[in-house]
């Protein structure tokens, strides 16, 4: 048995009933076996940054999970595939993206899989509600550099 991993997930929507497919994938990721989740953001609206269509709305959840990270990242692409994920290009507007952040402190450099993920470090819909869960993994230096970022926290 593996010991189990603490991993954090980022989830963003921006069509269909976004808050709907963010919760119905927080209770997906936390049925699959092996996973576990232990924290989960509060929603954020937020401007499309790189992409277009409707305000996302950003959320980010902590796990323990005993899967690797690429199993991890099979049972995300499920749920995405379930939910109706469709790319017809880059950046599209989606009914649900769960991206793979942080996965223990596992650096992890594939077209397949990067840990931590590439751009996270420039995106407040990213640092805020993570930091919100984990401010241990989110400097003031870094929230600083993404201050700018149009995101409302939703009640
Ligand atoms: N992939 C590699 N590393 C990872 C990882 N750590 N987690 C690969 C998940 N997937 C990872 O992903 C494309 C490929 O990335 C996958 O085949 C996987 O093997 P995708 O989900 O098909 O497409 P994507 O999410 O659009 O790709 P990408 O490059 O992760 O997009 P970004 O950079 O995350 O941008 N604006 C707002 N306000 N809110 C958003 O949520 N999201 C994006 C997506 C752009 N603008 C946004 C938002
Ligand atoms: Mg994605």
């Amino acid at each position: 048995m593996r010991e189990p991993v603490t991993a954090y997930v980022g989830m963003g929507a921006n069509l269909g009933d976004p808050a709907a497919a963010l919760a119905l994938a927080v209770q997906q990721v936390g049925s699959h076996p092996g996973v576990t989740v232990t924290a989960r953001s509060s929603y954020y609206r937020t401007a499309p940054m790189d992409s277009s269509g409707p305000d996302y709305t950003n959320a980010v959840v902590a796990v323990r999970t005993t899967l690797t990270a690429p199993a991890l990242l099979a049972c995300l692409q499920s749920i995405e595939a379930a939910a109706g994920r469709e790319r017809p290009y880059r950046n599209a507007p989606r009914t649900l993206d769960l991206d793979i952040l942080l996965y223990g402190d596992a650096q992890v450099f594939s077209t397949a899989l990067s840990i931590p993920h590439p751009r996270m470090w420039a995106r407040a819909f990213v640092l805020l509600p993570l930091a919100e869960i984990a401010p241990q993994c989110v400097s003031e230096a870094q929230l600083r550099t993404v201050f700018a970022q149009t995101i409302t926290k939703l009640p």
